[in-house]
C-alpha cells in the first residue's frame, strides 16, 4: 500500500507539472518508473492521466480525493489553433476530463455516423452554470482546514477549475440549515426594524461568496431564492407545514414580504454583493401541501401572479436593485406551460419579470417538449433556466453515493434536454455535503459533485462534478446554441454552441457500454474525427472564425 501511494504521489506530481509548470520532455518523461506507473494503473484501475486521485468506493466508478496539498484540476483551456480541436472526455471507466489535441480532416474519416453542425439555425442563448452556497455547504467548506478550503473553492470558481459563473443563494433557512430562523423574526415588525442577517450570512455564506467571487475571472451571477417569510406573516404561523401569506396582494403581508427582499439585497450589497436575480420564492406548490416538513411559502400560479403585479415588482423597481431579474416559478418544470400562462398573461405582474426558474425532481414525468418548449413558444420573450438539482433524493436512494456513475449520467441527460428545450442555464443544488449528505436539520439528505470528509480533512468529487464541468467551463454567458442533426438515426445525445469568441462547442452523451466512432461536419472548418466512448460524456472545442 505504501509503495502504491508512493507511486500514486509521484505519478500525479509528476502530471501535475506536466500541466501546470513547463512542458516536460520526452527524455525525462522515460526517467519516471514505468514499474512504478505500472503498479499504480493495475492497483486503480485507473486508465487516465489527468491528475486525478481516484477512489473506488464500489458504486460504480470513482472519485478523485483532494486534500489541502493536492487536487486535480480541470486547467486552464486555451482556444486550440486553427486547423485542429480539443476533445475532452469524461467516463464510467475512470476518465476525468482527459484532453487531446486533435487534427480537423479536410475530407471525411468515413465514419457511418455523421454530426453535421448548421449555425444558421440559432437558438436561446446561455446565462451560465452554477451551484448553491447553502448554509449546508458553507458548513462544510469551513469544516476543512483553510488550504482545503482554498483548494476546494478553486475547483468550482478559478480560472483552472469548472468556471462556475451561477451561485444561488438562500435567503435565511431551508431545509439544508442547522435551525429554522429568518431574518425578521420578530412578530408584528411589518417596518422591518428588526432585519437583519444571521451569523449563517455573515460568518459563513458572505465570506465565502467574496472568496469565491475573488478568484472568479468574471463576476459571479448571485440568485436568492426564500423558501419561507417570517411565521408571523402566514396563515399557518409556522415556517414548515401548509401555509401562505396572510391577507391578500397589496396587504401589509404581501407588502413586507416584498420588502424584505429588498432589505435582504440592501444587506448583502453592503458587503459588496450584488445580486443578478431573485425568484419568487422557492417551490411555492411545497407550502401548499399539509404538514409540509419543512420550510415553504406557498403561492398558487395566481397568488404568484397578484403578489409580483402588487407588491414585488412595485417594491423592486422603487428600490435601488431596479435592475435586478426576477424569476417565477422556481418549482418544477411540469407545472409548465400551466403557471406561466396565469403568472406572464398577466400584464401587470408580466413587466416586471424576466424568466423562469425551473427544478429538476419530476423531470421524467413530463416531456420537455411539453413544459418547456411549449412555455418558450408561447412566451419567447421570458427566458428559462434551471434552478435546482440534485441526486440522491428519491425514496430508498437518498443521500451520497461516491463514485456514482448512473447519477452523472442522469446529471448529463437532464443537462443536454434542457439546453436543447430553450433552458438557458442549470444550477446544481448544494456545492458540497458531507458524507452523510448533510447536514439538513429535517434528515432529507441528498447527493451533491463534492463531498467532504472532515475527520482527514479531504474531499471527494464525483463523476457529476466532471459532469458539470464539461459543460459549465465552455459555455460561457451570451453563448448561443445552434443546430446539430444526424445523417442516420443515433442515440447519442449532443447539444451545440457557438461561443463570443467564435469557437464552437459540442457536447456529447452515450449511455450505452459501446464505443460509438463518429465525425462532425462543420461547413467552416471541415470533419472532425471522434469517438464517443461507452458510458462517457465527451466536449469537443474548435474554433469556427
Ligand atoms: C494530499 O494528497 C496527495 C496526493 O494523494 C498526497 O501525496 C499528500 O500526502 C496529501 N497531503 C496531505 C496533507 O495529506
Ligand atoms: C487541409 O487543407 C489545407 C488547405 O488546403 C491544408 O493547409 C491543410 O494542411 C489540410 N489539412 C489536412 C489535415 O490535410
Ligand atoms: C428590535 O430593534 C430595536 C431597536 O431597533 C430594539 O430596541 C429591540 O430590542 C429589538 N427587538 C427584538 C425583539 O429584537
Ligand atoms: C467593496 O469593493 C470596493 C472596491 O472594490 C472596496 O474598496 C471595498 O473595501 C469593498 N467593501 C467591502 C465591504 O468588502
Ligand atoms: C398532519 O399532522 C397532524 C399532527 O401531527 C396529524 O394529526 C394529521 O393527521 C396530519 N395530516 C396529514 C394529512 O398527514
Ligand atoms: C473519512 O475519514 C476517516 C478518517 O480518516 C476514515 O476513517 C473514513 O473511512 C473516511 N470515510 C470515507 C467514506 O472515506
Ligand atoms: C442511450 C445512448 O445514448 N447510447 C447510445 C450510445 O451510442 C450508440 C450508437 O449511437 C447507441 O447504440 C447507444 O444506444
Amino acid at each position: 500500500m505504501c509503495i502504491v501511494s508512493t507511486c500514486l504521489f509521484s505519478f500525479f506530481f509528476f502530471k501535475w507539472r506536466k500541466l501546470y509548470l513547463r512542458p516536460i520532455s520526452a527524455h525525462r518523461m522515460i526517467r519516471l518508473p514505468l514499474a512504478c506507473l505500472l503498479l499504480t494503473l493495475a492497483a486503480t484501475g485507473y486508465g487516465g492521466g489527468d491528475g486525478c486521485v481516484p477512489r473506488d468506493f464500489g458504486q460504480g466508478s470513482v472519485v478523485c480525493e483532494c486534500n489541502s496539498t493536492y487536487c486535480d484540476l480541470p486547467g486552464v483551456i486555451k482556444l486550440p489553433p486553427a486547423g485542429q480541436f480539443w476533445s475532452f472526455t469524461t467516463n464510467k471507466a475512470g476518465k476525468r476530463f482527459e484532453k487531446l489535441l486533435e487534427q480537423v480532416q479536410n475530407a471525411t474519416t468515413g465514419a457511418a455516423l455523421r454530426l453535421s453542425i448548421d449555425s444558421s439555425q440559432k437558438y436561446q442563448k446561455i446565462k451560465g452554470f452554477g451551484g448553491a452556497m447553502t448554509d449546508a455547504a458553507a458548513m462544510n467548506i469551513l469544516s476543512l482546514s483553510p488550504g482545503a478550503q482554498d483548494s476546494l473553492l478553486k475547483q468550482y470558481f478559478s480560472p483552472e477549475g469548472a468556471e462556475y459563473s451561477v451561485v444561488r443563494v438562500p435567503m435565511a433557512s431551508c431545509d439544508f440549515s442547522s435551525r429554522l430562523y429568518t431574518y425578521a423574526d420578530t412578530p408584528g415588525d411589518f417596518q422591518l426594524l428588526n432585519f437583519s442577517l444571521a451569523p449563517e450570512d455573515l460568518k459563513m455564506k458572505i465570506p465565502l461568496l467574496q472568496r469565491a467571487q475573488a478568484m472568479s475571472p468574471r463576476p459571479l451571477s448571485l440568485l436568492a431564492s426564500a423558501w419561507s417569510s417570517p411565521a408571523w406573516l402566514k396563515t399557518n404561523g409556522a415556517l414548515i407545514g401548509k401555509g401562505t401569506l396572510k391577507g391578500e396582494a397589496g396587504g401589509k403581508e404581501h407588502e413586507t414580504w416584498a420588502n424584505y427582499y429588498v432589505r435582504f439585497l440592501d444587506e448583502y450589497k453592503k458587503h459588496n454583493l450584488t445580486f443578478w436575480a431573485v425568484t419568487t420564492g422557492n417551490e411555492p406548490t411545497a407550502g401548499l401541501i399539509t404538514n409540509y416538513s419543512f420550510q415553504a411559502l406557498g403561492f398558487t400560479a395566481e397568488m404568484q401572479r397578484d403578489w409580483v403585479a402588487r407588491d414585488l415588482g412595485p417594491a423592486i423597481a422603487r428600490s435601488q436593485h431596479a435592475k435586478i431579474n426576477i424569476l417565477i416559478l422556481d418549482d418544477q418544470r411540469a407545472l409548465l406551460p400551466h403557471w406561466a400562462k396565469v403568472v406572464l398573461s398577466d400584464i401587470q405582474a408580466s413587466r416586471y419579470i424576466h424568466g423562469i426558474g425551473v427544478h429538476w425532481y419530476w423531470d421524467p414525468a413530463i416531456p420537455a417538449e411539453i413544459s418547456l418548449s411549449t412555455t418558450h413558444h408561447l412566451f419567447p420573450g421570458y427566458y428559462l433556466f434551471g434552478t435546482e438539482a440534485c441526486a440522491g433524493f428519491s425514496p430508498g436512494h437518498h443521500g451520497v453515493k461516491l463514485g456514482c456513475w448512473d447519477r452523472a449520467e442522469r446529471y448529463a441527460h437532464d443537462i443536454i434536454e434542457d439546453l436543447n428545450h430553450y433552458v438557458t442555464g442549470w444550477t446544481d443544488w448544494n456545492l458540497v455535503l458531507d458524507l452523510e449528505g448533510g447536514p439538513n436539520w429535517v434528515k432529507n439528505f441528498v447527493d451533491s459533485p463534492i463531498i467532504v470528509n472532515k475527520t482527514s480533512d479531504v474531499f471527494y468529487k464525483q463523476p457529476t462534478f466532471y459532469i458539470l464541468v464539461h459543460f459549465s467551463k465552455f459555455l460561457w454567458a451570451e453563448s448561443q446554441r445552434v443546430g446539430v442533426s444526424f445523417n442516420t438515426h443515433s442515440d447519442l445525445e449532443s447539444c451545440a454552441f457557438i461561443r463570443l469568441d467564435g469557437s464552437t462547442v459540442l457536447v456529447v452523451l452515450n449511455r450505452s457500454s459501446k464505443d460509438v466512432p463518429f465525425e462532425v461536419w462543420d461547413p467552416s472548418v471541415g470533419y472532425i474525427p471522434a469517438v464517443s466512448p461507452a458510458r462517457s460524456v465527451l466536449t469537443l472545442v474548435w474554433v469556427t472564425r
